[in-house]
């Protein structure tokens, strides 16, 4: 992966030869602190405060279809902080759009999971310029289904994937890789809030249920380089966080003007289905899962 120009704006910050040395041998690198398990903790009452104001729509957070940076402040905040953007500019390099932002949220013991997968199977993008920053707003152990990462599973094409639908598969296509993963050399990516993991878009991921008392909450940022563009030619809504966009292959929207500012709500629904067109494409349940993550 090379980036386009040199990256000379870390805020200051000294190059970490062994982060981006690390990403390139495994796939992934965590932890890393992007900010205080105190801020963090604050981040997560504002989500949860959004909630509470909605309590008719219950899984509201969980149901922006990797969008919520679009009508959340918080989330755009969050896409945004020096301490999420500087390692994933040391990959990608100063130049960074979000392409989609997805609230990962496993209630306290819920039986719902993700498959083995790799993501960029079904985004529709022309090239690997691509990083997601998953950011942990609590605490993401063992048991409450902490991402595992399969070590250099990166270095492999994208192998083939079937479509499941299963009911607790928390993908939209309960899509699961479908050659053999060996899950004895699964790496637990245990993170406390405030901290982050980078993974690569092939590399081999999962997560089981949430067996805690409490919620486990993750933010999952999509970020990619404004060089890549979705190889249909179709236009997706892509937010500029770092840098400048010299390319326009996306549609640049502002940061949110409000909590579910009706101005917002509208894009983020026109989003969704540009992005649904995407991640649905060849797939024999269209519009069964529009509920679902990513
Ligand atoms: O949050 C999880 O458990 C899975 C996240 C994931 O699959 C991803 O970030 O690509």
């Amino acid at each position: 992966m090379t980036s386009q120009r040199p990256i000379d704006d870390l805020e200051g910050r000294k190059v970490d030869e062994k982060l981006t040395k690390t990403y390139q041998r495994d796939g992934y690198v965590f932890p890393l602190t992007a900010m205080s398990p105190d801020e963090a903790t604050r981040y997560r009452a504002a989500l949860e405060q959004v909630e509470a104001d909605h309590p008719a729509q219950p899984k509201l957070l969980s149901s922006l279809h990797g969008q919520s940076h679009l009508v959340l402040p918080a989330v755009d905040e969050i896409t945004r902080l020096p301490g999420v953007l500087n390692p994933v500019r040391q990959i990608l390099g100063p130049d960074l759009l979000v392409w989609s932002a997805n609230l990962f949220i496993k209630e306290a013991r819920s039986p719902q999971y993700v498959s083995w997968h790799q993501d960029l199977t079904y985004w529709g993008l022309n090239d690997l310029q691509q990083v997601t920053a998953w950011v942990a707003l609590s605490p993401a152990t063992v048991e409450n289904g902490c991402m595992r990462f399969i070590t250099g599973s990166h270095q492999a094409e994208i192998v083939a994937h079937r479509d499941t639908f299963a009911e607790n598969n928390l993908l939209t296509r309960g899509q699961e890789i479908a050659v053999e993963v060996d899950e004895t050399r699964a790496v637990d990516v245990i993170l406390k809030p405030g901290e982050i993991s980078l993974h690569h878009g092939r590399t081999f991921h999962a997560s089981h249920a949430n067996r805690s008392q409490d919620r486990r909450v993750g933010l999952a940022i999509r970020y990619i380089s404004p060089a890549m563009r979705q190889v249909s030619g179709q236009r997706t809504v892509a937010s500029l966080v770092s840098g400048e966009d010299r390319y326009g292959h996306f549609d640049l929207v502002p940061p949110p003007a409000g909590v579910l500012d009706p101005a917002d709500v509208a894009r983020l629904k026109r989003a969704v289905e540009q992005q649904n067109a995407i991640y649905f494409d060849g797939a024999a349940q269209l519009g069964k899962r529009v509920n679902k993550l990513q």
